[in-house]
């Protein structure tokens, strides 16, 4: 390609609402540009890395044996109202009428639409597996897109879907794409880990992030430090254990504490530590109340709470519903005496003697409360987010947190979705069963920016020549001087037939403009036609690590090669 036919629109100033640097970085050096809040124009230069991710994300699908097809994003209300999720979204799902005045929602993902599909085409158990995928738009109202194609609100996903006739069949499909996963990742020259995510209702085994190392992500990965154990924050479970300390229980005592609210206004007021606090939080379980506890040191993980209940709502009561079940603000909660709600506790609870608790009294607080003797709870369960410095869940070293982005996402669905929209199948007896499915997601846009975020220095962008937009940037100095634009022109030609995929910076602009736009766009290797143009000599520049040479022109297609290869 030449930059005089081409548009790449680079740009001296960091926009200022840009906050991160893949955002900041597309935007400078015209990859990408933006339409509306989160809905963004790939341009010719974004275009082409999508394009070679695409490719990587092909390969790995086809080799592992999913079958490519393209699904509508338009999809009929109907469908969300058979799996019933037309009425569980809310307004991040974009709806729109047709002009018949039909409903229709704008594809967030393809669930309803794949699982409509295979129960109408596949009627036998000799027709499964069947792993089907597709690289399309999605749409998502996000309430706060932001960090730029990180999470956009019309982005581009692969999304697969597997369906089986047994467990068995849809755990091996599971395995195979998990590795598929991995190669992808690893060919796009990111530094990835494989979390175990939030389990659902099942034990964590049915569902895993792949989640690229930022400090810029939003999730939390709470990793062993000696094994290869990591987990979503939300999911890892605590394993520490907990025992009483030999003090001996001394006699409960109801103090005065004049507004101390906070565990850290009780705990500097009375002289204790944290840990020897309980803390009690209402929430909305479903359809009930239910007071949980936690050390004064720890903080609940709601997703435990919902899936040790099985409960599909769970939100912390708000401050009038928590005075009028257990008539007292926040601050003054606690578990002695309470007989209206249920109260579980975190295990680590267990282990307080002679602690704090809030009184159930504005402004009263328990000193000496001590488990079991002072208060009973229903359930001891983990109920508590993980600490870095916790044991590792494996047995194996102990916990570490780190920042992530989620740019894959597997999972095993089960009949979720065919129960609900009766995709079922004859097996060998001639029964009827519902498929078992796999649903399998990549982030290909979102990918994009997290190796744009892990491959940039302080002149722009480093792309892994994977998935670069070109393979070399030849630049010609002037090309008003004949002999430079006849060697330009001819090794453009040379490199082209030996496979190689170059941009041409062919434009009338100062050579310091041209450097700066080239170090911003960040090809592998740059060769530049200059003052040695007439000894056939160019200089080739390896943009990783700034190493430069001269090279005639006879060497140059072997020299590009090796270099490619050792980048
Ligand atoms: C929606 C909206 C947002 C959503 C969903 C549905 C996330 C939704 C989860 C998934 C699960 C998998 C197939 C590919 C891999 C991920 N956000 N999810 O279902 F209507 Cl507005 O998308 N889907």
């Amino acid at each position: 390609m030449k930059q005089s036919m081409t548009l790449i629109p680079t740009l001296r100033e960091v926009p200022s609402d840009a906050e991160v640097k893949s955002h900041q970085l597309l935007l400078r050096a015209g990859f990408i540009r933006q339409n509306a809040s989160g809905v963004y124009t790939y341009m010719p230069l974004g275009r082409k890395v999508l394009q070679k991710v695409e490719a990587i994300i092909r390969e790995e699908m086809n080799h592992a044996g999913a079958a490519e097809l393209f699904m509508p994003a338009l999809q009929q209300a109907e469908l969300w109202q058979e799996s019933g999720r037309w009425y569980s979204y809310g307004p991040e799902l974009m709806r729109l009428r047709d002009r018949h005045d039909r409903e229709f929602a704008l594809g967030a993902t393809h669930e309803e639409v794949i699982t409509s599909l295979v129960r109408d085409e596949v009627k036998s158990y000799k027709r499964l597996p069947l792993t089907l995928y597709q690289i399309q738009t999605k749409f998502r109202d996000e309430k706060r897109p932001r960090f730029g194609l990180l999470r956009g609100r019309e982005f581009i996903m692969k999304d697969a879907y597997s369906f089986h006739a047994t467990q068995k069949s849809l755990d091996e499909v599971y395995e195979r794409l998990f590795q598929a996963y991995t190669n992808i990742f690893r060919r796009c020259g990111l530094n990835f880990r494989a979390v175990i995510a939030d389990s659902g209702a099942m034990g964590g085994k049915d569902t895993h992030e792949f989640m690229v190392l930022s400090e810029i992500g939003e999730d939390t990965i709470a990793y062993s430090d000696t094994s290869d154990y990591a987990a979503n924050i939300e999911m890892a479970p605590v394993t520490a254990v907990y025992e009483k300390s030999g003090k001996q229980a001394n006699e409960l005592e109801k103090i005065h504490t004049e507004n101390k609210k906070s565990i850290e206004e009780v705990s500097a007021f009375l002289q204790v530590e944290d840990k020897d606090c309980v803390k009690s939080l209402l929430f909305k379980v479903d359809d009930r109340h239910v007071l949980v506890l936690v050390r004064g040191d720890h903080e609940v993980n709601e997703i435990k709470l919902k899936n040790f209940f099985e409960a599909s709502v769970v939100e912390l009561a708000d401050a009038n519903t928590t005075k009028e079940v257990l008539g007292c603000s926040v601050g003054s909660l606690g578990p002695v005496g309470v007989g209206n709600v249920e109260v579980v506790a975190d295990h680590a609870v267990k282990g307080v003697v002679n602690g704090v608790c809030g009184a159930n009294e504005e402004d009263y607080h328990y000193q000496n409360v001590n488990p079991e003797r002072d208060f009973k709870v229903s359930a001891y369960a983990d109920f508590r987010f993980i600490k870095e410095g916790d044991p590792s869940p494996d047995g194996n070293g102990t916990i570490v947190f780190a920042k992530g982005i989620e740019v894959g996402h597997v999972f095993k669905l089960g009949t979720r979705y065919s129960e609900a929209m009766n995709a079922v199948f004859l097996d060998e007896n001639g029964r009827t069963q519902p498929m078992i499915m796999g649903c399998y997601g990549i982030g290909v846009s979102r990918t994009m920016a997290a190796v744009a975020e892990q491959f940039n220095d302080e002149n722009g962008l480093v792309w892994p020549q994977n998935i670069s937009p070109f393979d070399v940037h030849l630049i010609a100095i002037n090309m008003k001087d004949k002999e430079q634009a006849a060697l330009a022109e001819e090794l453009y030609a040379n490199m082209k037939t030996s496979g190689l995929d170059v941009l041409l910076d062919d434009r009338q602009e100062r050579p310091g403009v041209k450097f700066a736009d080239s170090d911003l766009i960040g090809l592998p290797v740059r060769v530049t036609v200059g003052k040695k143009a007439s000894e056939g000599i160019v200089e080739v520049k390896i943009r990783k690590n700034g190493e430069m040479q001269e090279i005639h022109k006879d060497q140059l297609a072997e020299a590009l090669k090796t270099i490619l290869q050792e980048l």
